[in-house]
């Protein structure tokens, strides 16, 4: 048993699944996770000193690859004025006045914890402003583990949303209306039919969470005038998006302006840190301005707001966007190459340096045809790469993400490897 193995057996005596996290079990490849032990750069070794390209990079945080230079200095230099207060620091001020300044949208935010945090409160902030329960989001789509947002669709027509997981009450789950994404018809539909009553719509504006899936032109901004119209509130879920595929997020890549943005991932820069915020007139409804009521004992911490900010500032000044662009249109472009000479039917949507491999021969435009890829193909496909030392998402219904520590090198090494395992 290798020391991957070993610990793995331990973890489950003690943690459900023997994970922190379901995905990190490797349950939708099969086979064991690794256990990492370090990171550097795009590269990571798991504790039987293998080296790996990581493409998972924290699931998007580390847009500048382990341990990037900015992030750890800036870590030194809190971990010698302490790690925590409970209390307001200078940084939070800081990172909210960045993030206010790259996100136009965004005139007032919330500091916390995780993408979660986020999007729950931003969905209470969205009821509690509007008065109205109901909320919309999309098959496919995730945004953490709340209960009003662990919702599967309805059967057909009805789109009322069932409980994705047992624990959430039917009653709250009702609330959920869950529609197909990219699907105007729709959309539309359920907004001359609930448009009052619905609170909020939230959506990833890129989808990264049933693999990556691009909004079809002109589905945003159909979604703003609906949710304008019936006085909705408009939620840009970009825990994923946001500095990732422009500096300005999807908001700026596509030119539609939310009322409120969920974020996370990139701006702790590999340390816990979420926010949600928007317009000064409803995010002022907020604890203690207002009175709906959020809060978080860590939100805001030095140690995490440190890295997120020098993350920021380091986007603001090097701008990677044109490399990351270049580095994932050459992986797309070798991949789909490599798939040609097997024979293999492979789809691959990418948008900027997120991008998804879909084994199947159709468009990938929205969860159900999402499914329609071989997954047992990607598994053996994930296994195979693994094998060559390349460490891909492990799901086919996720994003890869390719950081800007990455080189061309990395994506030449990824493609060979590719060519080999997609002979398998
Ligand atoms: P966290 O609570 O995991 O920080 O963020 C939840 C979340 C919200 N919104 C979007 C668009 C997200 O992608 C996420 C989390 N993404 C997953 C990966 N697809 C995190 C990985 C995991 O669950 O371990």
């Amino acid at each position: 048993m290798n020391r991957s193995e070993d610990l793995f057996h331990r973890a489950q005596r003690v943690i459900p699944g023997g994970v922190n996290s379901p995905v990190r079990a490797f349950q939708a490849v099969g086979g064991k996770p690794l256990f990492i032990q370090r990171g550097n750069g795009s590269r990571i070794w798991d504790v039987d000193g293998k080296e790996y390209i990581d493409y998972v990079g924290s699931w998007g945080p580390l847009i500048f690859g382990h341990r990037s230079p900015e992030v750890i200095e800036a870590l030194n230099q809190v971990l010698a004025i302490g790690t925590s207060f409970g209390a307001p620091t200078e940084r939070e001020v800081e990172l909210a006045e960045l993030i206010t300044q790259l996100l136009p949208s965004v005139e007032k935010v919330r500091l916390v914890s995780s993408g979660t945090e986020a999007t729950m409160s931003a969905i209470r902030l969205a009821r509690g402003f509007t008065g109205r329960e109901r909320i919309i989001k999309f098959d496919g789509c995730y945004h953490g583990h709340g209960d009003s947002l662990l919702v599967r669709a309805g059967s057909g027509v009805a789109t009322l949303g069932l409980p994705d997981s047992p624990g959430v009450p039917s009653s709250l789950a009702e609330l959920t209306s869950v529609l197909p994404f990219n699907d105007s018809n729709a959309l539309k539909s359920e907004f001359d039919r609930r448009g009052s009553q619905i609170a909020c719509v939230i959506i990833e504006p890129v989808a990264g969470n049933m693999g990556c899936v691009e909004p079809r032109p002109g589905y945003l901004e159909l979604l703003r005038n609906l949710t304008k119209r019936s006085g909705s509130i408009l939620i840009f879920d970009e825990v994923m998006t946001g500095f990732r595929v422009a500096l300005g997020g999807a908001q700026q890549r596509y030119g539609v302006q939310p009322d409120l943005t969920t974020m996370g991932k990139v701006i702790g820069g590999g340390l816990p840190v979420g926010a949600y915020g928007g317009r000064a007139e409803i995010m002022d409804r907020i604890a203690p301005a207002g009175p709906i009521y959020q809060a978080g004992t860590l939100s805001g911490n030095p140690l995490a707001v440190s890295a997120g900010l020098a993350t920021l500032k380091r986007l603001q000044k090097d701008s990677p966007y044109d490399r990351l662009e270049a580095l994932g249109a050459r992986l797309e472009r070798g991949v789909i190459e490599a798939a040609g000479k097997a024979g293999i039917q492979v789809r691959v949507n990418r948008v900027g340096s997120m991008l998804t491999f879909f084994f199947t021969d159709r468009e990938v435009t929205d969860f159900q045809s999402a499914r329609t890829s071989d997954t047992k193909r990607f598994s053996r496909f994930f296994h195979a790469m693994i094998d060559q030392g390349i460490y891909l998402p492990s799901s086919q219904f996720e994003a890869v993400f390719i950081s800007a520590a990455h080189t061309e090198s990395d994506i030449d090494q990824t493609v060979s490897a590719a060519t080999r395992a997609l002979e398998i």
